[in-house]
């Protein structure tokens, strides 16, 4: 991506020209974990601004992703998703989760198709249509790849039913890119009419250090299973560019003293693969060669401490 460096180019010039009846506003995608929120939100961008997995909770905090064009400018934010669990970490991620959908101008409301409607699903989107938020509400049926039509028109009546006045319901896939232009018609006609905030080549509020923690994370979520992937964290030691290209020194924290072998595999061969793996895709966003050192360090509990987790931005 060339004009990543712009990244933090900033604002939109206030005194540009923009027409008239020009929409600007944020729009937060909510769902239960892996329903697809992350995906979706990279189909839009056109970049991979948050990474993806197909394990749950892989998204940690709050993502911006900025879509911009001549009539609009769509400011997404990508959330965690909406779950349970006992750690400091979780209850951080869902409070997240529901501060950006206060903050947010509309809701998209995301479930996942290629699985049965279940209980915690259908109380998310009780729980969004019950009055409280004021804000008009869009259901995204995603992964529709995976449902044929006949299953998918009885899903819909049932999202229907449990909120009867959200503003539109579509099935996409956000995989495949599917119907994805659909919902931004619907989005832009919900939007306010008002200026853009940021600049057009503006993607994404994250650094070059939060995307390369992030793309380490992503390769040890891929690389890892059981608890490991949800015990682990990434955080940035050193950084520096020249014309040469990145450097980049990251220690990967695990939770657990036995963590630590299982991460490195034999003869180190694991770590090699993540790493190799995460500087690939950090040279394709950044367009430049990449040096990239890992290294794991043990930081027992480090999910259940709150100092911890404010140093790791993951602090909600
Ligand atoms: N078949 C199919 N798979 C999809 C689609 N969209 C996303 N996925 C897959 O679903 C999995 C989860 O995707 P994510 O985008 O990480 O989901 P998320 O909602 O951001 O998950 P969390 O960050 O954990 O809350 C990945 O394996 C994606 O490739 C789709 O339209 N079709
Ligand atoms: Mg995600």
């Amino acid at each position: 991506m060339d004009n990543i460096e712009s990244l933090n180019a900033g604002w939109a010039d206030p005194d540009a020209p923009v027409a008239e009846d020009y929409r600007c506003g944020t729009v937060a995608l909510l769902g239960r974990p892996n329903v697809g929120k992350s995906t979706l939100m990279n189909r839009i961008v056109g970049a991979k601004v948050a990474i993806v997995t197909p394990k749950p909770q892989t998204t940690r905090h709050r993502i911006l992703g900025i879509h911009t064009d001549e009539h609009s400018q769509m400011v997404f934010v990508d959330t965690p998703g909406i779950h349970k669990g006992d750690k400091q970490l979780n209850r951080n991620m869902v409070r997240v989760a529901y501060a950006a959908a206060e903050e947010a101008d509309v809701l998209v409301i995301m479930q996942d198709l290629s699985k049965p409607m279940d209980h915690a699903t259908s109380t998310l989107i009780k729980g969004f249509a019950d009055g409280r938020l004021k804000q008009p509400r869009l259901h995204v049926l995603n992964k529709v790849d995976q449902m044929t039509h006949a299953a998918l028109l009885p899903r819909l009546a049932e999202v229907q039913r449990l909120d009867p006045d959200a503003a539109a319901y579509i099935p996409l896939s956000a995989r495949k890119g599917v119907q994805v232009d659909a919902l931004l018609k619907e989005i832009t006609r919900l939007l306010p009419e008002a200026p853009p905030v940021y600049a057009a080549d503006w993607f994404t509020d994250q650094s070059q250090r939060q995307l390369a923690a992030e793309y380490v994370r992503e390769q040890v979520f891929l690389a890892m299973q059981q608890e490991i992937p949800f015990q682990t964290a990434v955080e940035i030691e050193a950084f520096g560019e020249d014309e040469t290209g990145m450097s980049i020194e990251a220690a990967i924290l695990v939770g657990s003293e036995r963590h630590k072998p299982m991460l490195i595999g034999k003869g180190g061969e694991r770590m090699k693969d993540i790493g190799t793996k995460a500087r690939k895709g950090l040279q394709d966003l950044f367009d430049c060669p990449v040096d990239l050192r890992l290294w794991v360090r043990v930081q027992p509990d480090w999910f259940d401490n709150p100092g911890r987790l404010q140093d790791l931005g993951l602090d909600g």
